[in-house]
């Protein structure tokens, strides 16, 4: 892949607002991005998801599998994503090409940021 976007803020900052409203911009404009899902407690989408966590683990599952609270859970999420970033991540990214544009829409920032944002950062130059 070649360039990349992390949408970072507070839950209910408008990252998700703001990965569909440049998706609109960019079909309008006929230009191509892929917006990747991070947030594993996303349920609906105003855009096409290109790669999704859920894929990878999802906070209903988790919550439900191990009895954690919604806090308990996103840490848990966030964890794995980190411990997986490399499988998971690194593969879904071999199939875009060197002028290709990602958008991360990321999850809740402090969460985030504690846990994987810097391993992320990093994944892509790999
Ligand atoms: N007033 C206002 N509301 C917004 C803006 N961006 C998003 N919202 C609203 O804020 C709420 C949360 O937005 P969302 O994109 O889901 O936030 P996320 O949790 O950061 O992904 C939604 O109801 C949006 O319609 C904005 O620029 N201005
Ligand atoms: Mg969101």
């Amino acid at each position: 892949m070649g360039y990349a976007q992390l949408v970072i803020g507070p839950a209910g900052s408008g990252k998700s607002t703001y990965c569909s409203s440049l998706h609109q911009h960019c079909e309008t404009t006929r230009r191509t991005i892929h917006i990747v899902n991070l947030d594993p407690a996303a349920e609906n989408f105003d855009y096409p998801v290109a790669m999704d966590i859920r894929e990878l683990i999802s906070l209903d599952d988790v919550m439900e599998e191990l009895g954690l609270g919604t806090n308990g859970g996103l840490m848990y999420c966030m964890e794995h994503l980190q411990e997986n970033l490399d499988e998971w991540l690194t593969e879904e990214l071999d199939n875009y090409l060197d002028d290709d544009y990602l958008v991360f829409d990321c999850p809740d920032r402090t969460l985030f940021t504690c846990s994987c944002a810097e391993e992320l950062c990093e994944t892509p130059k790999a």
